[in-house]
């Protein structure tokens, strides 16, 4: 008995220790946790988390990087840190004195919150200047006018005036939706705001995240605990298993919610308010408009830094068009462009989170970013000179063929050359025009290539059709497509074997002429690069048993909803065997087909589960569709279709 008290009370006493030594806390060892609860000027009392550096005093000044956020800034409570405070572990210990605010109306603060807050408070400036231009005293905005940018600028007058030690300069940075509560709070800005970091910032809910040129993102349909409803989301195979027994549009969440047929969707639909919403604004109205951060980057003064991820299905339109937008608006502001070979927000951890799909482009990428580009830029605003010579290039993009980071100092880049490729019936993409194999019959010389499209057995978005692919699925960005161009219902069209490398930089953009014998219809457009046969394995591939011989990887792929091909705000059917213009523009890439490689075109007209199926029969509301308006057509693309791409030398 007593060696077993021997044994066993050293090892328990030690087991006890470990308890009482809690582990090692970089945050809690090196800053000091305040909650206040700050007032804005309508009154409503914001929670707001605040970290000081302990080493902080009057000779030795941090100054603010902050958070705005929907997603909770926990841990509450005066004695629980987190394990990292800052967009990455390097700012941590660069130490700033680091704010998280629970936005209004969410988690611990007070109001009511809405999503994508539309932006009320930048109109006063110029209804100011304007009057005083006439002589006339301003029409006073109602102190209850607020949004986010009031918001930003009440809370950063708030923290200047009363934590200590602050040395007066403010940074901002958030991901995905704090992404945009960053680039809502650069919207008349506090003169203090001196460095902001929209990253996979939301822009704008019609083209981010929830819909993609219309077409809705089912995997939404299983949001956010943002918008009250969390459900895992349903294997692809389990979609399919649930479109064959409950046809329309939205099958995934009558399946997923049990609710068999329609049992109980209205229980789900006054459950989710902002389901409500979605359901009622199929098309881009007032209610999606009023919400875009895109027409409020008119007066941005201080320095931008956008950043976002090639490969992110969730926040891609976001980030490129704000930095365009700010750059065509603001053009003597300091406005940056990084974009790294990552998915959704993948740039802000330091191990394996760069990980997409097949293909591993390796931490050292996103530790590569955080130090020596994201540092950077905020200890210059906030610590350094902020003269704006930070070293750093305009746009700082990482090429996803050549897996190499490349500077430029405009984006667009000036040297680029638009070329044109067309889709030719026989399968080649061609620059020139070459005869195809179908003439259309009615002696043109335009032909054409066809399929039958059939949303009761859709094109699948992934071959990995047994798991679930996170929230929002990504590896798809950059997959193999050899599953999709073995398939009847998608149409292939590539290039010969490249004698030399080809570079695209920019945007891309798809002028299909096509017909239907229906009269609504979807087009996905895929841009993937078709490895040779005799491919040696991708540098960064850990799945050393994939060859990537003939590999098809996509580069890019966007889909259009065609009913909105004239407006996003009136739809319009097709007139059935119509040849009509359907275009649309692919977000931007930066990649390099290597000699020996082809570039490949895809189209089709269903992208199962992703996007929610066009029943191919026009109706008013697709939310609203009845299992028998889906119905089978058939889908041409004529051979004076073009893809317009941005060359490289
Ligand atoms: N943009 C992402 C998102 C928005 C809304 C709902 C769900 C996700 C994000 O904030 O991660």
């Amino acid at each position: 008995k007593k060696w077993l008290y021997c044994l066993l009370i050293p090892a328990l006493s030690s087991l006890v220790r470990a308890q009482t030594t809690p582990a090692a806390n970089h945050v809690r060892d090196n800053y000091q946790k305040v909650e206040y609860k700050i007032p804005m000027r309508d009154g409503t009392k914001l929670h707001t988390t605040v970290y000081v550096p302990k080493d902080a005093s009057p000779t030795n000044k941090y100054p603010f990087m902050m958070q705005r956020t929907c997603y909770s800034v926990a841990p509450y409570g005066p004695d629980t840190y987190p394990n990292q405070v800052g967009p990455s572990g390097t700012l941590m210990r660069d130490k700033y004195i680091f704010v998280y605010q629970d936005v209004r109306g969410r988690w611990a603060s007070e109001g009511t919150w809405t999503n994508m807050t539309p932006t009320v408070t930048d109109q006063q400036p110029a209804v100011e200047a304007n009057a005083k231009k006439k002589g006339k005293a301003p029409a006073r905005q109602s102190a209850l006018a607020v949004d986010e940018s009031s918001d930003t600028y009440d809370t950063i007058d708030w923290l200047l005036k009363n934590v200590a030690n602050n040395n007066g300069r403010v940074g901002q940075w958030g991901i995905s939706y704090p992404g945009f509560y960053t680039i809502a709070g650069a919207v008349a800005a506090h003169p203090a705001l001196k460095a902001s970091s929209p990253q996979a910032p939301v822009s704008d809910f019609f083209f981010d995240d929830f819909h993609h040129n219309g077409a809705f993102i089912q995997a939404y349909l299983f949001t956010y605990p943002v918008f009250g409803i969390q459900h895992p989301q349903p294997t692809t195979e389990a979609w399919y298993n649930n479109a064959f027994i409950q046809t329309g549009s939205n099958d995934g969440f009558q399946w997923q919610y049990d609710l068999g047929p329609l049992k109980n969707v209205d229980k789900y639909y006054k459950d989710n308010f902002y389901w409500q919403e979605t359901v009622e604004h199929p098309n881009y109205d007032e209610f999606w408009q009023k919400r875009s951060i895109i027409p409020h980057l008119k007066n941005v003064k201080h320095a931008l830094m956008t950043v976002g991820g090639w490969f992110d299905a969730e926040d891609l339109y976001g980030p490129l068009n704000i930095y365009k937008t700010v750059e065509k608006n603001n053009p003597g502001t300091y406005n940056t462009l990084v974009m790294g070979p990552f998915g959704h927000g993948r740039w802000s951890r330091e191990t394996g989170h760069t990980l997409h799909s097949n293909i591993y482009f390796g931490d050292s990428i996103a530790t590569f970013y955080q130090r020596n580009i994201e540092a950077k830029f905020f200890n210059h605003f906030l610590k350094g000179t902020g003269d704006g010579k930070t070293g750093l290039p305009e746009a700082y993009l990482f090429n996803t063929g050549r897996n190499e980071w490349k500077t430029f100092d405009k984006w667009p880049a000036a040297d680029a050359q638009t070329k044109q490729y067309y889709l030719m019936s026989g399968g080649q993409l061609a620059t020139n025009r070459v005869m195809g194999s179908t003439d259309a019959g009615n002696g043109s010389t335009l032909r054409f290539a066809e399929f039958i499209s059939d949303p009761i057995k859709p094109v699948p978005y992934t071959e990995d059709i047994t798991t679930t692919q996170g929230f929002t699925p990504f590896n798809y960005m950059s997959e193999d497509q050899r599953f999709a161009s073995r398939r009847p219902d998608v149409l292939t069209f590539q290039t010969d074997v490249l004698t030399e490398d080809l570079t695209l930089g920019g945007e891309i953009t798809a002028k299909l002429k096509v017909s239907t014998t229906g009269t609504d219809a979807d087009w996905v457009v895929k841009l993937i690069d078709v490895y040779p046969p005799n491919e040696p394995n991708h540098p960064y591939m850990p799945n050393k048993n994939i060859t990537l011989g003939n590999y098809q990887q996509m580069v890019r792929s966007e889909a259009m909803r065609g009913r909105f091909r004239n407006s996003f705000e009136k739809p319009e059917p097709f007139k059935s065997g119509e040849v009509t213009d359907v275009t649309f523009r692919l977000q931007d890439v930066l990649h390099t087909f290597k000699k020996g490689h082809r570039m490949m075109i895809q189209v089709q007209s269903t992208w199962f589960p992703l996007i929610d199926r066009n029943p191919q029969k026009y109706v008013e509301n697709i939310f609203k569709a009845n299992a028998d308006d889906f119905q089978k057509a058939t889908h041409r693309v004529y051979d004076n279709s073009i893809i317009e791409v941005q060359v490289l030398k």
